[in-house]
């Protein structure tokens, strides 16, 4: 080995020991909802070093990269073994995407992938790309996965290389290593965003669904659906309950869609999700949460107005400007409740909170009364209730 070889190797595995080992620290700007930690948690440097690089200074003499990475991004996540897993989206500098697995001791940082990426068994060689996945540890005693695959849509003309359809593939495991493929979801329109609810419901799985009326646009259809299936080695989608639609003049105006699975309260079930809409720059998408009943999972009992998480700062930046996404986020039995989103479909970032806040949030923040004037008469109801509390300050 020349020595520039091993200099170089060296300062690529000191780099990203550096990178991995470094502390995260909290944002000091707080909304007493959520807290920011101020670095991503999982980038794409943090892709190790061997899955890139051709190490052999014989076939690489000049230590180039050759497999480049573009982005680690909307990562399932799930605990595991008492460490904190997301399952990434890593997307190469040839724009498939796949799942890599990377853990952390607590959630914040110090993630560091598995020592090989998720080989997931392919249904067919027309699924071009996968992306997404959502992890449910469903109480039938499996983890399941559903994430989005992606193929050239059959009609489209011979010149036309970007009409694509997307379907949801569903993967299940008892360990996170061994994965089955069940067939795709069988539904009458394009699915993206489906998400397994963690629970039975009626004796059958519940599914979040995404009905669209194409690969883009919710069209006629578009709004967080819900679904029952008896087999989920044979999931069809009969019917679907629209449980959370979209509105003119809101942050979810143009599509929405399910974020992680919902987690299980005392006050309901707490949903985080994704609203987009339309704007000078493209899409812009940011996180809202909502409520639904604990008895009934698809009737709606609580959404605050607006967004709870929109792109700040750096996270404008990226591959997708001005995105921040998120399938996946662990609540720990202390309530604290990690959630773990993209920015600008780049890099992984954590912000945290806790069952009681984003209940606190959703259950007393007014809801969207979807005009400006309700919007001004909500500020004056605070304003007229607070100057109580203000006398002693004047
Ligand atoms: C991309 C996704 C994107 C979707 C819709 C896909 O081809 O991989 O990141 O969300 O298109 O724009
Ligand atoms: C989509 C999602 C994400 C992505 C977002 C923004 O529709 O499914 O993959 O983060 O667009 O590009």
């Amino acid at each position: 080995m020349t020595e520039q070889f091993q200099q170089r190797l060296e300062l690529l595995l000191r780099e990203q020991e550096r990178l991995i080992g470094s502390r995260n620290t909290a944002q000091e700007c707080y909304n007493g909802i959520i807290r920011r930690y101020r670095n991503p948690v999982v980038t794409r440097q943090h892709v190790p070093v061997a899955w890139r690089y051709d190490l052999n200074p014989q076939t690489n003499p000049l230590c180039i990269e050759r497999i480049g990475v573009n982005a680690t991004l909307n990562a399932g996540a799930i605990k595991w073994n008492g460490k904190y897993l997301l399952m990434v989206r890593v997307e190469g500098v040839d724009r498939k995407s796949f799942f890599a697995i990377a853990e952390s001791p607590n959630g914040i940082d110090g993630f560091r992938f598995w020592p090989r990426p998720v080989q997931l068994p392919e249904l067919s060689d027309t699924e071009t790309n996968i992306y997404d996945i959502r992890l449910t540890a469903h109480e039938d005693g499996w983890i399941y996965g559903i994430f989005c695959s992606e193929k050239r849509h059959p009609d489209a003309a011979p010149g036309d290389l970007s009409s694509a359809i997307a379907a949801s593939g569903i993967v299940r495991t008892k360990d996170l290593v061994h994965w089955e493929r069940l067939p795709n979801i069988v539904s009458s329109s394009q699915q993206r965003n489906v998400v397994l609810h963690p629970e039975f419901v009626n004796s059958r799985y519940a599914l979040y669904t995404r009905p669209q009326d194409n690969f883009i646009l919710a069209g006629n259809g578009g709004g967080i659906g819900w679904t029952l299936i008896n087999d989920l080695s044979h999931p069809v989608v009969h019917s679907e309950t629209i449980i959370n639609h979209r509105y003119y003049h809101t942050i979810k105006e143009l599509k929405n869609g399910e974020g992680p699975p919902p987690i299980k309260t005392g006050r309901g079930w707490l949903h985080l999700a994704h609203g987009v809409r339309s704007c000078a720059s493209g899409l812009r998408y940011v996180l809202y949460v909502y409520l639904t009943a604990l008895e009934d999972p698809s009737l709606l009992i609580a959404e605050p107005a607006g967004y709870l998480l929109a792109p700040d700062n750096e996270e404008r930046m990226g591959d997708v400007f001005n995105v921040v996404f998120s399938n996946g986020w662990i609540a720990d039995a202390d309530g604290t409740v990690y959630i773990y989103y993209a920015s600008s479909d780049t890099r992984m970032h954590v912000a945290v909170s806790s069952i009681d806040r984003l209940l606190d949030y959703c259950l007393h923040t007014p809801r969207d009364g979807l005009r400006s004037a309700e919007s001004v008469k909500r500020v004056n109801e605070l304003i007229d209730a607070n100057r109580a509390f203000l006398e002693p300050y004047d």
